[in-house]
């Protein structure tokens, strides 16, 4: 009797592993296939994501000064000064911190001033002051002083400040008549600690030379707070409004603007080397482009010079005046698990910034660079 064709246990058992086979291969193609669309999908956002705060931060600092102030002289980029403002706890990290300062505008014409001893006050006499007789209030406020060639600068704040007193003249609501109206206004100051330096200051300290200026500006300071403990990677800004260089938690001083922050470096290019109109950017110290030095994620330190600056730091033979273009590197991130895990496809540095690629994060970059854009107006 013909025997029953059948399957033998064995030809069973392979059919079901080839089966398992097939199966587990088209689960593994359709995972890949899914993570692969889930790291497409995580990089378009948070290329978005990192341009979109790099353009912010850009038209923060194209606008630095208004027509006002010259921009050298309010947009200040801290090398490593994250960690110095927010006292991060993690090493390692060396996010750099920017502040930028935008003028209020005119409030009067100064006609003398002078400073009284130990630069601890200010004495201006002042015209076409933008209420008839009266100092603009400036107390509990960042101003920058400057003479009128805006050669030397002093960013300070205002502790106290005296009752105005009309010296010339009487407020009749003419207009013409209420610009002759001669003020004198009585500051009390301190240096400004939000964050810009002052220019030869030895210029105007005590020196009654050229007409002085005097201006109110608020000044921001961008910067990362990371805790790698928490998982806190947060862009945060601040305005320092009691002038102790901190920012607080009260008072309004601080906000976040973006979560997931792993980078922010800041590189400022200075026509200087030679001075004609280009700004060569090589990644090295040679070239005008201060604090973008990479070299295999070690960071170099590139040769700064501070001579009349009173810590205002610039490219050795550079001058503040010289600076030109501002350029900002910036890295956002996503934890993410498969593929996207692998650390070869998230490896970010920036400058002089740290290498970047922490395990089991996506991590993606944004570089942008731009002109200062008042700076056409100043350049000779
Ligand atoms: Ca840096
Ligand atoms: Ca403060
Ligand atoms: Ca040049
Ligand atoms: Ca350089």
């Amino acid at each position: 009797m013909k025997k029953a064709h059948g399957f033998t246990m064995l030809e069973t058992l392979i059919a079901g592993v080839i089966g398992i086979m097939v199966l587990g291969a088209a689960t593994i193609a359709v995972l890949a296939i899914t993570n692969t669309l889930n790291l497409q999908k995580a990089r378009a956002g948070l290329d978005e994501e990192s341009k979109l705060l790099a353009d912010y931060l850009m038209a923060k600092i194209q606008s630095a000064g208004n027509e006002y102030i010259r921009p050298w002289a309010v947009v200040y980029a801290h090398d490593a000064g994250s960690s110095r403002i927010s006292h991060q706890i993690d090493e390692d990290q060396r996010s750099d911190a920017i502040t930028i300062g935008q003028p209020l505008g005119q409030d009067m014409t100064v006609e003398t001033w002078n400073w009284t001893l130990g630069n601890k006050s200010i004495d201006v006499t002042a015209k076409a002051t933008k209420v008839c007789g009266q100092c603009p209030s400036y107390e509990g406020k960042h101003v920058v002083i400057y003479n009128s060639t805006q050669t030397a600068y002093y960013p300070a704040y205002i502790t106290k400040q005296e009752s105005s007193v009309v010296t010339s003249g009487e407020c009749n609501g003419d207009t013409a008549n209420d610009k002759t109206v001669v003020v004198r206004c009585r500051y009390d100051l301190e240096p400004s600690k939000a964050g810009a330096k002052p220019i030869n200051s030895h210029l105007i300290y005590g020196v009654n030379s050229d007409l002085l200026s005097m201006q109110e500006v608020t000044f921001e300071t961008y910067y990362l707070v990371i805790r790698e403990l928490f998982k806190i990677h947060q862009l945060w800004g601040y305005k320092d409004h009691n002038n102790n260089g901190r920012p607080d938690a009260t008072n309004d001083e601080r906000f976040t603007l973006a979560n997931d922050v792993y980078d922010l470096q800041i590189s400022m290019g200075y026509d200087y080397a030679p001075q004609d109109r280009r700004l060569p950017d090589y990644e090295s110290s040679d070239d005008e482009w201060f604090n973008n030095s990479v070299n295999d994620c070690d960071a170099i330190v590139e040769s700064a010079t501070d001579f009349n600056n009173d810590g205002y730091l610039v490219p050795t033979g550079a001058q503040p005046k010289q600076l030109r273009m501002a350029a900002i590197g910036i890295t956002v991130g996503k934890r993410i698990r498969g593929i996207g895990r692998d650390k070869k496809f998230s490896f970010v540095q920036h400058f002089n910034g740290a290498c970047l690629n922490p395990y089991g994060y996506h991590l993606r970059g944004t570089k942008s660079r731009a002109m200062l854009r008042s700076l056409n107006l100043y350049e000779p």
